[in-house]
């Protein structure tokens, strides 16, 4: 079909690939030796952060005493790869590890009439399109400069690329004390990581936001242009956008998933547990409605679906904070709009045993044997889960509308972990309240 052709052809010229790089891009996957070439070339790609020397590791203590650190590195597919991350909030004498390591595992993008279906970061050229920022778009940060793998336009290998700053979020928490009258606040401060790599004339920031208090946030944010070669007033799939109703911005979804390799504590061997509550109507005798919360063990591989009042965690098999409960962390979903188009779109989260040949949700560029299947779906496949390894699929169906021109404002979609129990109290604890943990009593 025409209209696909011209569309990927402009998507790629838009990139300055080589031809070179497209014969890769097009061939990867296809037998067995390109497969592992793919492979290798990933693999030296990403080798610079496993030691992590200078040029490569990132420690930022935050002004409320937060520090943060881990190792950053750049895979061709991928783009950015953030590894050995660990937390260390004041008062703990050495580095939490949380993160072995974290990046993006597929933008799956098709469209609402079927004639196109992209996977950005594996077909489109996601890692070659890294573009510079400016130091107005790193504001109170560090650039740094990020060389691109081999197969790209050699005349963009140095890319100054990847931001690192610190950002205020506001109220970390505030507490008026009953004792003494005295308020109790603290503005909160993360440390901001981001690229922003071009693909076709869709631009995505991906923004990895580490808080002070532990939390981590991973959003994609889209921005750039509306492809104009998905424009069809025919079919109505689509958005009038321009003066009248003649041209029709093509409907469409952006299915980000995420890779999650957690080390909590240190150790791969993870458990992940799923909750879920249950509200009852009142009994005879209570004044309201119950609620009953209860956490199951996710022994075996699982494709879960997000569901109100269900949640997720992983919780370390070694670590356990200084109340001696075992350290966890909690998968807080963001807003999100499921796909139901293709089986590895159609679950919210999908846990799998650690497999090195897996990376990509969709699409997997690597050749994993016969049968193995292509997709996150295919590997839930009944594993016990030893050392578990997370893929979290956000969608968002983008229906244009005037004001995505020009540029396209950023569309945010994303989500969360937080820690539960890794530290035993508010890691920003005052040390006037330091000695209120448990139950607090009224004059105590
Ligand atoms: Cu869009």
């Amino acid at each position: 079909m025409p209209v696909i052709r011209i569309s990927r052809a402009r998507r790629r010229a838009a990139l300055g690939l080589t031809l070179a790089a497209l014969a890769v891009g097009a061939t990867t996957g296809a037998g067995p030796a390109t497969a592992r070439t793919a492979a290798r070339a990933q693999a030296a790609a990403a080798a610079p952060a496993a030691d992590c020397g200078a040029a490569y590791r990132i420690e930022q203590k935050l002004a409320t005493g937060t520090t943060w650190r881990m190792c950053w590195g750049y895979e061709r597919e991928a783009g950015l790869v953030l590894e050995h991350v660990s937390y260390q909030p004041p008062g703990e004498p050495k580095p939490i590890k949380v993160l072995a390591t974290a990046k993006l595992a597929q933008i799956h993008v098709p469209y609402d009439d079927g004639g196109n279906e992209y996977s950005d970061l594996t077909r489109a050229g996601f890692g070659y399109g890294l573009l510079d920022l400016t130091p107005a778009e790193c504001p109170g940060g560090t650039i740094r400069t990020v060389k691109l793998p081999e197969g790209g336009d050699p005349e963009h290998r140095q890319v100054k690329g990847l931001c690192t700053t610190t950002r205020s979020r506001g109220h970390a928490y505030h507490m008026q004390s009953d004792q003494n009258g005295r308020t109790y606040q603290a503005q909160g401060k993360d440390l901001l990581v981001y690229t922003v790599n071009k693909v076709g004339w869709y631009e995505y920031i991906t923004e990895w936001r580490f808080q002070d208090d532990g939390t981590i946030h991973m959003n994609i944010g889209a921005t750039g242009s509306l492809s104009p070669y998905d424009y069809d007033a025919g079919d109505g799939r689509g958005w009038p956008v321009g003066k009248g109703a003649k041209a029709y911005a093509t409907s469409h979804s952006h299915n980000v998933f995420w890779r999650l390799n957690f080390d909590l504590d240190g150790s791969s061997k993870g458990r992940v547990e799923q909750y879920d509550s249950q509200v009852s109507a009142p009994a005879r005798g209570q004044q309201g409605p119950t609620e009953k919360t209860t956490g199951t063990k996710v022994a075996k591989e699982l494709a879960g679906d997000a569901r109100n009042s269900r949640w997720w965690r992983i919780v370390s098999a070694t670590g356990k904070n200084k109340d001696a409960h075992p350290r966890s962390y909690e998968i807080v979903p963001g807003a999100t709009t499921k796909y139901l188009g293709r089986p590895f779109t159609k679950h919210d989260i999908y846990f799998t045993e650690y497999n090195r040949c897996e990376q990509f949700a969709s699409d997997n560029l690597r050749n994993c044997g016969a049968g193995h299947g292509r997709s996150v779906d295919a590997w839930v496949n009944g594993q016990t889960l030893t050392h578990p390894v997370v893929w979290v699929n956000v969608g968002f169906h983008h229906i244009a509308r005037d004001e995505d021109q020009q540029p396209m404002p950023v569309h945010w979609q994303g989500f969360s972990i937080a820690p539960r129990d890794v530290t035993a109290m508010n890691p920003l604890t005052p040390p006037a309240l330091a000695d209120q943990n448990g139950h607090v009593r009224d004059g105590s």
